[in-house]
């Protein structure tokens, strides 16, 4: 009996390291990307918001004197609409309800509502605190404002509905969330300074994955120190998702994919972790295994190995 429930404690551990690795992904796993087409983009845009819906891009631009919202063709990167704001205001986080666009300014607290076909203004809101980043689901408009919060608002009113703390898998509070997308049921995030979306669930505010942008843009071509990534937009019709940065000369589609290793050979390939099915006599001398790491770790290496799998 006892060695039955041994071989059936074994079995189950070694079944557990030898099936294939899971699609559902840890919290935290960080996923790369594959650019699928590069595009020209304004590289005078200060981007603080990117948008696009129904055919069209949207983009709101920032720094005092040069802020604007405008209708950008995604082919050329020409400006094919625009309204200017006036130099008091620092433009931030844009997106789209119904016919209309809200934009965001970051310290003055004041926000512009816009014909979407026209960008014609037609109404100014107010909100507490600064504007960074916003986006919206089917019911409300998402607000970021550097901190780790982010405010669910009555797209009408504006009124706060309710909010959350964005957190890492560790539970601790992450600050500097920017440009915002609300991508398939979850918020996309830039965090700013860094070439990294996060994945938030709007339910909680945990991180549930992360894409490393890191490459993407050359940083020899940026001269300015601010000119970061800080623009998401996503395509739902064609399930496309565009990135770009503040003065970047290119905006990208690009891929989400899985955090690819290459090897000499060039092919992509995945850590994997392989344990052979083990005869009794070989694991005899770790039968407490589970109860003691030391054991475990001689038990893991007897029978295991770590290698690559091809992607
Ligand atoms: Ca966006």
């Amino acid at each position: 009996m006892f060695r039955l429930s041994i071989s059936l404690a074994i079995f189950l551990w070694t079944a557990l390291y030898s099936a294939p690795p899971s699609k559902a992904q840890a919290p935290g796993h960080s996923n790369t990307y594959q650019i699928v087409h590069e595009y020209p983009h304004d590289p005078e845009a200060f981007t603080q918001g990117l948008v696009y819906v129904d055919g069209h891009l949207y983009e709101s631009t920032g720094r005092n004197g040069k802020s604007s919202i405008r209708m950008v063709d995604l082919q050329t990167g020409g400006v094919l609409q625009h309204y200017d704001l006036p130099a008091e205001y620092f433009g931030e986080g844009l997106t789209n309800w119904g016919s209309s666009l809200v934009q965001l300014t970051w310290k003055a607290k004041e926000g512009f509502v816009y014909d979407r076909f026209s960008l014609a203004l037609k109404r100014t809101f107010r909100y507490e605190g600064e504007g960074w980043g916003l986006t919206h689901d089917d019911k409300q408009l998402i607000l970021s404002d550097g901190t780790p919060v982010l405010r669910f608002l009555n797209p009408q009113s504006f009124s706060e509905i309710r909010r959350i703390s964005v957190t890492d898998k560790r539970g601790r509070p992450v600050s500097n969330v920017n440009e915002l997308e609300y991508v398939r049921g979850d918020i996309y995030a830039n965090i700013w300074h860094t070439d990294e979306i996060v994945r938030i669930s709007p339910r909680t505010g945990k991180i549930l994955g992360r894409i490393d942008l890191t490459g993407l843009m050359s940083k020899d071509r940026l001269g300015d120190p601010d000119a970061v990534f800080n623009g998401i937009a996503y395509d739902s019709t064609g399930d496309r998702l565009f990135v770009t940065g503040k003065l970047w000369p290119t905006l990208f589609e690009i891929k989400v994919v899985h955090q690819v290793h290459q090897s000499q050979d060039g092919r992509g390939r995945r850590p994997h972790r392989w344990c052979r099915a083990n005869s009794f006599r070989n694991v005899s001398s770790f039968t407490n295994a589970s109860s003691n790491t030391q054991s475990q770790r001689a038990y893991d290496a007897a029978i295991c190995r770590v290698g690559w799998r091809r992607w």
